[in-house]
């Protein structure tokens, strides 16, 4: 993982974490079980011993396993502890007539096998996102079949976009971050859930404005042929 958006560097550490910690307990059963093995081990042809451990043993082991758990309770906790922040636009990102900070709501819509994003303007994208740096970006799941799971990992938590259900996910890359980033769905959804990916392509808040305003006119120019095709009786 490489994060790139407030609160993804968290889930990187705890991630971390929790590989280290699995890491350390892998080691420490095999060489207990390895000591034991060998320590304990009978001739060969005699009836092998029985071993039980003492009380104090037990007491032992289980408070030792005890103070990992809480180790890694407290550094989870300490080291996740910005991760509920909530991204927001800064001076470089997009504003307002009136120059006020703005969060931008787009609507994403996972369908077999496909993500849509409608931009506020009303124009639309399919399979790629284009959002403006520095401002915070706020998408609204949505699935017209199955439950699809939206998952660009370096931006955000994944999350899952359910029939009947609107669910939001949000977060803001810095300008100096801007570029493309890898996506998919990360839920089976049908036959070909392999190939429902996405990008999503960070830009200057004018490049942003400039793109969904020429996909605004591509869109309604496209709509405005068909019309007159229909018109002139060739039905399309
Ligand atoms: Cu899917």
């Amino acid at each position: 993982m490489a994060p790139h958006s407030p609160g993804t560097d968290q889930i990187d550490t705890l991630l971390t974490i929790g590989l280290i910690a699995a890491v350390i307990l892998v080691i420490a059963v095999n060489a207990a079980l390895f000591f034991a093995v060998r320590r304990f081990r009978s001739e060969r042809g005699s009836a092998p011993r029985q071993l039980l451990g003492g009380r104090g043993l037990q007491f032992r082991v289980g408070g030792l396993l005890t103070a990992f758990a809480l180790l890694l309770f407290i550094l989870g906790v300490v080291f996740t502890d910005k991760a509920r922040e909530t991204p927001s636009t800064n001076d470089s990102g997009l504003v307002s007539a009136k120059s006020e900070p703005q969060t931008v709501t787009i609507k994403a819509t996972g369908q077999q096998w496909l993500w849509r994003y409608d931009y506020p303007n009303g124009a639309f994208s399919y399979y790629k996102l284009v959002v403006p740096a520095d401002t915070a970006i706020e998408l609204e799941l949505l699935s017209t079949d199955v439950v699809h799971t939206w998952n660009v990992n370096d931006l955000a938590p994944k999350a899952d976009a359910v029939p009947g259900k609107t669910h939001k996910v949000a977060f803001s890359v810095s300008g100096d971050d801007a570029g493309v980033f890898e996506g998919d769905s990360s839920t089976l959804s049908g036959q070909a859930y392999a190939a429902m990916r996405t990008e999503v392509e960070v830009v200057s808040p004018d490049e942003y404005k400039e793109f969904i305003q020429t996909r605004k006119s591509e869109i309604e120019d496209a709509q405005d042929r068909v019309v007159s095709l229909i018109e002139e009786g060739k039905t399309p």
